[in-house]
C-alpha cells in the first residue's frame, strides 16, 4: 500500500513537472521544430533565413534578436487591436461609450458596422456597455498574443538548438547545414 501510494505522489509530481514545463516559452520539445522543418523544408528555411538577416547580430541569431522579432510581432498586432477602438474615441478620453460608436457605425459601410458591433461587445468585457482604456489595452495584449502564441514563441526559440558550435547565435550557415541534413535523412 505505501509502495503504490508512493508511485502515485512519483506520477503526480512527473505530471507536475511535465504541466509546468509547458507553461515555459522556450520548453519545446524537439518534436515540434522537426515538425515543421519537416512539413515545409523551403517555407521553413526561408522565414528563418529572413529571422537570421532581420535581427541577428554580426555573429548570428541569438535568444535577443528571437525577443526583438516576437516583440516586434505582438505590438503591431497590439497596435491594430486597440486602434480600431481608439479610432472611435470621439471625445479622446481613452474610453468608448455605446453614443460614440453609433456615430461612427452611421459613417461606416453596411458590412462594417456588423464588425463594429461585435468587436464593441468583445472589447467590452464586463459588459456595462462601456469600451474603458484598461478594456482596450486588455484586448491589445489578447490581439498581441493571438498573433505570436507562447507555443510559436517556444518554436522560434528552439531554432537556436541548430547552432552547431554552441556559441548562442545561429548564422544562416549553420541554418543551411541543418535543412541539408534534413535533406539528406530524409
Ligand atoms: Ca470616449
Ligand atoms: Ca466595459
Amino acid at each position: 500500500m505505501v509502495k503504490l501510494v508512493a508511485a502515485a505522489m512519483v506520477v503526480v509530481l512527473l505530471w507536475a513537472q511535465g504541466g509546468l514545463a509547458q507553461e515555459a516559452p522556450d520548453q519545446t520539445d524537439g518534436a515540434a521544430l522537426a515538425e515543421a522543418m519537416a512539413r515545409n523544408p523551403d517555407r521553413f528555411e526561408a522565414a528563418m533565413l529572413d529571422l537570421v538577416a532581420g535581427f541577428g547580430g554580426p555573429e548570428g541569431l541569438t535568444r535577443e534578436g528571437i525577443g526583438e522579432h516576437v516583440a516586434l510581432e505582438r505590438a503591431g498586432a497590439r497596435a491594430s487591436a486597440m486602434r480600431r477602438m481608439l479610432a472611435i474615441d470621439l471625445d479622446g478620453d481613452g474610453a468608448v461609450v455605446r453614443v460614440e460608436m453609433q456615430i461612427a457605425q452611421r459613417a461606416a459601410s453596411a458590412a462594417s458596422r456588423g464588425r463594429m458591433e461585435r468587436q464593441f461587445a468583445a472589447t467590452d468585457a464586463d459588459g456595462d456597455g462601456i469600451v474603458s482604456a484598461a478594456e482596450i489595452i486588455a484586448e491589445g495584449k489578447a490581439a498581441a498574443l493571438r498573433a505570436l502564441g507562447s507555443e510559436e514563441e517556444a518554436l522560434l526559440l528552439s531554432v537556436l538548438t541548430l547552432d552547431a558550435d554552441g556559441d548562442g547565435a545561429l548564422t544562416a550557415k549553420e541554418l543551411r547545414a541543418a535543412m541539408v541534413r534534413l535533406a539528406d535523412a530524409t
